[in-house]
């Protein structure tokens, strides 16, 4: 029974890391199940949806902290349920393992009908609608090639840091089979080459462009992660004395406690004196930039090509100038380091310009909870032992502005921004990263997509503090363009959860209204509640918004709506 694909596969995931596979079952992955179950070093997670599953398991929750996330879900009403998950997934580099339980092996090649399928005898459905978001799919529906199959997918997923469809038919997983005779051997990999030409080419170039300019500065966009030069990105702001920015997106891929940091460069809506800073520069690096009509605020960045080095994972574009293809960022980076002249003439200016944050708001007794006032507390919770998580909404502008911590840290989904993303996330993310208390910062409109798996983190014993925040509708949309569908019905919030908590687990709720009982509900949350999951409901005027919302609203309200061109 050992030499089995159901062991294999186990041992393969348990191999690469895994320890959580999120799952919900379906008679064409029970079998598969057994096996995840009976491998003692996987934990299989049983979700309320796949969409959930997916987003736990997906890098989204999972392989963010962990490197990979995987998840096992059944035959096309399960595989077009996580689908959008993985599609997440794949716009933030991801690498997942998605395993769907498939049709017994018999049927494949004939005219039956099979049920949870559309009603006709094609049994390519899934697969092609999973190729456009994975970056390698494989049906395995005979033994004799399952092993290399599933070996394939499995390795490809970690070397493009993009997620992976796997099919297995429901009749293989416990037949033995030689192939399956030994523990899997483990994986190397070889690390994407540079063209060492191309690198000396493409540092030459971006020395003598940068150390000629007269006020350079760095920025960090979000392919930093894939690209995995965090470090030398930091490495090159020491040496070479550039202040450097984040991008919106790329928000805790940099350290924000440097003292080269100066803050989000998110154009007109960039934190204090970051966007001044970076357009008036001569020179800027973008290190892993995704330029879209919301990180550009509606393309209305002031930038210029002609002052740009684009530094992507593999490729270099300096200026309006030559392009180097097969040149890794951190090869590169690490090589710039050497080359450029200290300079820190935007340190000083920044620090010139600069005026600290205004004086502290303070709500008047019982005032209604602004939201600035409440992410003033939300920013003295943080420390090296929380994480963030900001849910699509306006949870994206006012998560922005909070300061990081050392070792604090942060994720969203901007690039593909799919409302209720984070209960999954959170589920995945808290699971991973034990040690860390997670705080989620989500709207009314997002939770009500997916809340049914604040039961599952009850269940797997989280102590996440989730702030969900009551402004009764959808006011990113609101601001971007305003109708009566953005106004959505209230719930009772935290009636949900303690029906959901329904005295399983340990689990703690509240509803504030003004600062006085948020402190308090602070103070419990992270006192005497302090190993149960918070849920904290804040109830905030529906037109209470960041100011950034405002703004950025108005831009990609007017990027959208630019009237078709004359033909
Ligand atoms: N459906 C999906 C799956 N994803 C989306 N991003 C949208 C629809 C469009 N959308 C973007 S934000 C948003 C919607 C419907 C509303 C978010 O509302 P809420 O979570 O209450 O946050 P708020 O804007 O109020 O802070």
């Amino acid at each position: 029974a050992n030499a089995t694909l159901g062991r294999h596969l186990a041992r393969r995931l348990v191999q690469i890391g895994i320890t959580d596979i999120f799952s919900v079952p379906g008679d064409f992955n029970l079998t598969l199940l057994d096996y995840l179950i009976d491998e003692p070093m996987l934990n299989v997670i049983g979700c309320c949806n796949e969409l959930n599953a997916g987003y736990a398991a997906d890098g989204d929750g999972y392989a963010r902290s962990r490197g990979v996330g995987a998840c096992v879900v059944t035959f096309t009403v399960g595989g077009l349920s996580v689908i959008n998950a993985i599609a997440g997934a794949y716009s933030e580099d991801l690498p997942l393992i998605c395993i769907v339980g498939g049709p017994n092996s018999n049927d494949y090649g004939t005219n039956r009908i099979l049920h949870h399928t559309i009603g006709v005898p094609d049994f390519s459905q899934e697969l092609k609608c999973f190729q456009s978001v994975t970056c390698f799919q494989v049906v395995v529906n005979h033994l004799e090639d399952a092993h290399e199959m599933i070996d394939t997918a499995i390795s490809t997923s970690l070397k493009e840091s993009k997620p992976v469809y796997i099919s297995i038919s429901c009749n293989l997983p416990s037949i033995p089979h030689p192939t399956f005779s030994r523990e899997p051997v483990p994986f190397s990999h070889t690390p994407k080459l540079t063209n060492q030409m191309g690198l000396e080419a493409a540092v030459e170039a971006a020395a003598e462009f940068l150390n000629k300019a007269v006020k350079p500065v760095l920025v960090g966009g979000p392919k930093l992660r894939v690209a995995k030069a965090s470090d030398a990105f930091v490495e090159l702001a020491d040496s070479s004395g550039y202040v450097f920015a984040t991008m919106p997106s790329a928000k805790g891929m940099v350290p924000e406690h440097h003292p080269q940091f100066i803050g989000t460069y998110w154009g007109a809506v960039s934190t204090a004196f970051c966007a001044e800073i970076v357009e008036s520069a001569d020179a800027y690096l973008f290190a892993g930039p995704i330029f879209n009509d919301y990180s550009s605020v509606g393309y209305s960045l002031l930038l210029k090509q002609e002052k740009a080095i684009i530094v992507q994972p593999d490729r270099v574009v300096i200026a309006n100038g030559p392009a180097f293809g097969c040149v890794s960022m951190k090869d590169f980076l690490k090589a710039l380091t050497k080359r450029l002249k200290h300079n820190n003439a935007a340190y000083e200016n920044y620090h010139r310009i600069f005026i600290p944050d205004g004086k502290p708001l303070k709500s008047a007794p019982k005032e209604p909870l602004r939201v600035n006032v409440m992410f003033q507390h939300i920013q003295q919770m943080l420390s090296s032992e929380t994480a963030v998580i900001a849910e699509t909404g306006d949870s994206w502008f006012n998560c922005q502005k909070l300061k990081l911590p050392e070792g604090c840290r942060y994720e969203f989904q901007m690039q593909y921004g799919s409302i209720g993303w984070s209960v999954g996330a959170t589920l995945g993310y808290a699971q991973a990263v034990p040690e860390k208390r997670v705080i989620t910062c989500i709207g009314d409109g997002s939770f009500q997509v997916t809340a049914q798996d604040v039961s599952t983190m009850l269940r797997c014993g989280q102590k996440t503090i989730i702030f969900l925040i009551n402004n009764g509708g959808y006011t990113i949309e609101v601001e971007i363009h305003d109708g009566p569908y953005n106004v959505i019905k209230n719930w009772n919030y935290t009636g949900l959860i303690d029906a959901v908590h329904n005295g399983e687990g340990k689990c703690w709720t509240t509803k504030v209204f003004c600062e006085e009982e948020l402190v308090e509900a602070i103070a419990t949350a992270t006192g005497p509640e302090k190993e149960s999951l918070c849920f904290i409901e804040v109830i905030v005027h529906k037109d209470d918004t960041s100011k950034e919302l405002l703004e950025w609203g108005s831009r990609v309200s007017a990027a959208n709506s630019r009237p078709p061109n004359p033909q």
